[in-house]
C-alpha cells in the first residue's frame, strides 16, 4: 500500500520542472494564530516563498489524504474550521485512515514533506522540553523528528515558552544539527537572543545546502534545525517577553498535553495586546525566505 498523497497542480509542476519546493506546516494556521490573521499569514508566507522563487507546499490532512501544496480554497477551509485535529508522529495515520481534517506539527509536516521529496521546511519556532518537564515529562515529538527524518527546518529558534537550555540538550543526545544563521546566539522565536550559544554557525544558504547534502552521503540521518534569529525591527526584546511569559504559564496552569503550546501562545497574545502575533508573522515570513535560499542552492 503507498501513502494516499494528493499533490496541488503547483507542486507537482515544480517538481516535474526540478524546481524548488518549501514546505510549510498548518499547525501554526489552525491552533497558532487567530482568525482571520491565520488566513491571512499563511498566504502572505506562501506568496514570501514564490517572491523568493520557489514553490510553497502547505501540509494538511484532509479527505483522506496527506495533501502536499493546498489550493486557496482548502486552505480557507482549514483557517476557518474550529474543529481541527493537531496531528504529530502519533496520529498522523489514524487522521488519513479516518478521513479526519488535520493540522500538521513541525513533526508531521517533516515526515510527509521527506514522503513528497521535499527537502526543506519552513516554521514559526519549532517544540521542545517545557518548563517543569522534569515533572510533566512534556518534550515534544518534533525533537525526535529532527533525530530522524532527514528535512532541514527553518525556524527562529525554539518557542521561548520552553525550557531553551533543556531543549538544547535534548537537541544535542539526539543528534540534531542546530545551525545559528548568521548569529553565534541560540534566538528565543520572539526576541533575537537567549543568551545561549548556538552550537554551530553558517552564514550562507550554500552552507546549509552543503551540511544537509553531507549528512545523507555519511548516512548520518535525520533533520538539521536552522535557527534565524527574527529581524531586528520586529522583535520583542527579551527583557519585555519574559515576565509575560511566566505570568502566563501561571494563567495556563491545568492546560496539559496538545493544549498547552496553543494555551501559552493565545495567551501571550492578550499580554501583549497582540504584538506577538506581529512578531510571530514578522518571523515566520523571514523563515520563509531564508528556507527558499536554501531550497534553491539544494
Ligand atoms: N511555530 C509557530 N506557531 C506554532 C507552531 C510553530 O510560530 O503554533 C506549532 C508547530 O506546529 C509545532 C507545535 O510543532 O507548535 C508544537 O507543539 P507541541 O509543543 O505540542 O509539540
Ligand atoms: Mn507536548
Amino acid at each position: 500500500m503507498s501513502a494516499p498523497m494528493m499533490l496541488s497542480d503547483e507542486v507537482s509542476a515544480a517538481q516535474r520542472d526540478g524546481r524548488p519546493v518549501v514546505a510549510l506546516e498548518s499547525t501554526i494556521i489552525t491552533h497558532g494564530m487567530p482568525w482571520p490573521d491565520n488566513l491571512e499569514t499563511a498566504r502572505m508566507v506562501e506568496d514570501e516563498v514564490r517572491a523568493a522563487g520557489a514553490v510553497p507546499a502547505t501540509i494538511a490532512v484532509m479527505g483522506g489524504a496527506v495533501r502536499i501544496g493546498l489550493p486557496p480554497d482548502d486552505l480557507e477551509r482549514l483557517a476557518r474550521a474550529d474543529t481541527v485535529a493537531k496531528l504529530s508522529r502519533a496520529d498522523l495515520a489514524a487522521a488519513v485512515a479516518g478521513g479526519w481534517t488535520g493540522a500538521t506539527t513541525v513533526a508531521a509536516t517533516m515526515i510527509c514533506a521527506h514522503l513528497a521529496g521535499i527537502d526543506v521546511f519552513a516554521t514559526g519556532g519549532i517544540g521542545g522540553v517545557h518548563r517543569g518537564a522534569e515533572d510533566s515529562f512534556d518534550i515534544s515529538a518534533d525533537l525526535h523528528e529532527l533525530a530522524r527524518t532527514p528535512v532541514t527546518v527553518v525556524a527562529a529558534g525554539a518557542k521561548a515558552i520552553l525550557d531553551l537550555p533543556k531543549t538544547l540538550e535534548v537537541l544535542e543526545t539526539l543528534g540534531v544539527p542546530v545551525i545559528g544563521y548568521r548569529t553565534d546566539d541560540f534566538p528565543a522565536f520572539w526576541s533575537r537572543r537567549s543568551g545561549l550559544a548556538v552550537p554551530l554557525r553558517m552564514d550562507t544558504p550554500g552552507q546549509i545546502a552543503a551540511a544537509h547534502r553531507m549528512r545523507a552521503a555519511l548516512g548520518l540521518g535525520g533533520g538539521q534545525l536552522v535557527a534565524n534569529p527574527i529581524p531586528e525591527t520586529d522583535e520583542i526584546s527579551e527583557s519585555e517577553i519574559a515576565p509575560l511569559i511566566e505570568q502566563a504559564i501561571r494563567d495556563t496552569a491545568g492546560v496539559s498535553a496538545k493544549d498547552v503550546t496553543p494555551a501559552l501562545l493565545a495567551r501571550i497574545y492578550d499580554l501583549t495586546e497582540g504584538r506577538s502575533l506581529t512578531a510571530n508573522i514578522a518571523l515566520v515570513r523571514n523563515n520563509a525566505r531564508l528556507a527558499a535560499a536554501i531550497a534553491a542552492a539544494l
